[in-house]
């Protein structure tokens, strides 16, 4: 096989955020940028003779070229073989287990996730390690810093365009392309965890589901996995065909861009369950009829009723959630007698902890769910585990949520992000936070007196690796507290992310609309951090 050695020039941008990189479609189409981070990830891995690489992405625009860059360059760095998904097609999670699965030596996935995709949006990259977790610090900031001083790639030009809709094999000089079948692996892996019987028995009790895959890349896995093999009616599933743009919206499941299935969950006709998935299908939104399930709840009432679905059965070793989700699931965890870890924002925090055997089930609030079965939170798990839920137990969304508050109290909690600020002033704003550390605890604020203040660090259980600058966190003596950090994987500006929580024992108040009953609180976290004088921005862009 003729390998080709091109010559090239760094690339100054190219530092993974909070899941891979992420840019807009035409900073990948620049000459060499693609294929430079691509050498800049082989160049921080000892590639074995018989190495196979997973490559998969969510069906966007410019999945498909670069899939065929990363084949002939991957030919080029000594793998022996790589297997891709059909069409070019793979869930994160569907990737994360075909790795493991096939215990291939890592995976590159390609996805910008929830950002919208097309030739003017986004794209993004990111290398999953043979755990079939994201990457952790320690690689990307090596692929970062080969970025920085890279000046020759590798690629075998003369390898054909490999026919990515067909399933098979193709070989030329040794090397192999596999191209397999995006969703049976993964719906087989989930038939294995859930009671499917029992799921379908509820269905066809008369239960409605509503599924909206938000023209993204769970709509072949949920024909599959809901009509396929659960027998829901067809019209169960909206927005399931894959559209390279996702139909010119914003793939992102929360009660602002998922506004179809909010439609639908808050109209005259709601079905008992309602959820959608983001772009890349790591990301669920749990609706019941007329009813939202936070994303930190969700995982605290999963943890609490885990043994009622068959892969946990026998319980849960420990579980997990990034610093700004909620303490709802450590009030399980204590109850359960199981250890809770706190991690920074961002799934490859969890992967030691799952690899070491010391959590099961792991959350973020920003609509992210998983378990030990994948190294990547998993959408179509969630629901799945709803389902399995609703169907064990009989009892609607609402009724379950409500009860669970009653057992262990409500964490009433919400997120305002402020999108597209301009860098100066998002960064001004944390300056102007970190510049009152040592004045603000003891100050008083209303009803909330302040206890500490902090910059998020996380030394990592299991290497000891420490990681610094996670988010600015205001700690108040009632319990309350306040988050603010820089999201990670945005390609415009900056993105302010304000996290609240409020702990609330009262049944009344746990009845009250989480906006009206963190008001106070808001007010609050505008005066310490002074966010709509130094933007200028009155309202968030998007409220979760
Ligand atoms: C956001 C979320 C974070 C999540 C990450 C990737 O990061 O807050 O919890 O892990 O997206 O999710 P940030 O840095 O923008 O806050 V996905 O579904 O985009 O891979
Ligand atoms: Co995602």
């Amino acid at each position: 096989m003729l390998i080709q050695t091109v010559a090239t020039q760094p690339f100054a941008d190219q530092k993974p955020g909070t899941s891979g990189l992420r840019k807009k479609v035409r900073v990948f189409q620049q000459a060499h940028y693609l294929h430079n981070f691509v050498q800049s990830i082989f160049d921080t891995l000892q590639i074995p003779a018989d190495a196979i690489l997973t490559v998969g992405g969510d069906g966007r625009f410019y999945n498909k070229e670069a899939i065929q860059v990363i084949i002939k360059m991957a030919a080029a760095n000594g793998f022996a073989k790589v297997l891709v998904g059909q069409n070019g097609i793979l869930s994160t999670p569907a990737a994360s287990n075909i790795i493991r699965k096939y215990t291939t030596f890592g995976g590159i996935i390609l996805s910008a996730s929830h950002n919208p995709g097309g030739p003017d949006d986004d794209f993004g990259i990111k290398y999953n390690t043979s755990n079939g977790g994201p990457a952790p610090e320690k690689i990307t900031d090596a692929i970062f810093a080969n970025s920085k001083q890279i000046s020759h790639y590798k690629i075998a030009p003369e390898l054909p365009e490999v026919d990515l809709s067909a399933v098979g094999i193709t070989t030329l000089d040794g090397f192999e392309v596999e191209v397999i079948d995006s969703v049976s692996d993964y719906a087989d892996l989930m038939q294995s965890m859930f009671d499917f019987a029992a799921i379908k028995r509820w269905l066809a009790a008369g239960h409605s589901l509503k599924f909206d895959a938000m023209h993204a890349v769970t709509g072949p896995y949920a024909q599959e996995i809901f009509v396929n093999r659960l027998g829901a009616p067809p019209d169960s599933l909206m927005n399931c065909v894959v559209s390279e743009n996702f139909g010119g919206g914003h793939p992102d499941p929360n009660l602002t861009y998922a506004e179809d299935l909010v439609k639908v969950a808050y109209g005259p006709q709601a079905p008992d369950f309602s959820a959608a998935s983001d772009g890349d299908g790591d990301r669920n939104m749990i609706l019941g009829s007329h009813f939202f399930v936070t994303p930190s709840d969700s995982l605290a009432l999963i943890a609490a009723n885990a043994r009622l679905i068959p892969a946990y059965a026998s319980g849960l070793s420990g579980v997990a959630r990034s610093m700004p989700t909620s303490g709802a699931v450590d009030r399980v965890a204590a109850k359960l007698g199981i250890d809770c870890y706190e991690t920074p924002t961002g799934w490859k925090f969890f992967g030691n902890l799952m690899d070491a055997g010391k959590v099961t089930l792991c959350g973020e609030e920003s609509f992210g769910t998983g378990s030990d079965h994948v190294r990547e939170k998993d959408g179509l798990w969630a629901v799945l585990c709803w389902l399995n839920l609703l169907a064990a137990t009989g009892e609607s969304v609402e009724s379950l949520v409500r009860k669970h508050w009653q057992q262990y109290g409500r964490n009433v909690y919400s997120r305002h992000d402020y999108e597209t600020v301009p860098t100066a002033p998002a960064q001004a704003v944390m300056q102007h936070i970190k510049q009152q550390f040592a004045s603000l605890p003891g100050q008083v604020f209303g009803s909330y007196t302040v206890n500490t203040v902090d910059d998020f660090s996380y030394t990592d259980p299991i290497d000891a690796s420490v990681s610094n600058g996670q988010g600015l966190r205001i700690l108040f003596v009632c319990g309350s507290r306040v988050v603010i950090r820089l999201s990670g994987t945005g390609t415009e500006g900056a993105t302010i992310r304000v996290y609240l929580e409020a702990y609330t024992e009262d049944p009344a108040q746990q009845q009250l609309d989480a906006q009206d009953a963190l008001a106070e609180l808001i007010t609050v976290s505008h005066q310490i951090s002074q966010l709509p004088q130094l933007t200028g921005r009155l309202q968030p862009t998007v409220i979760t």
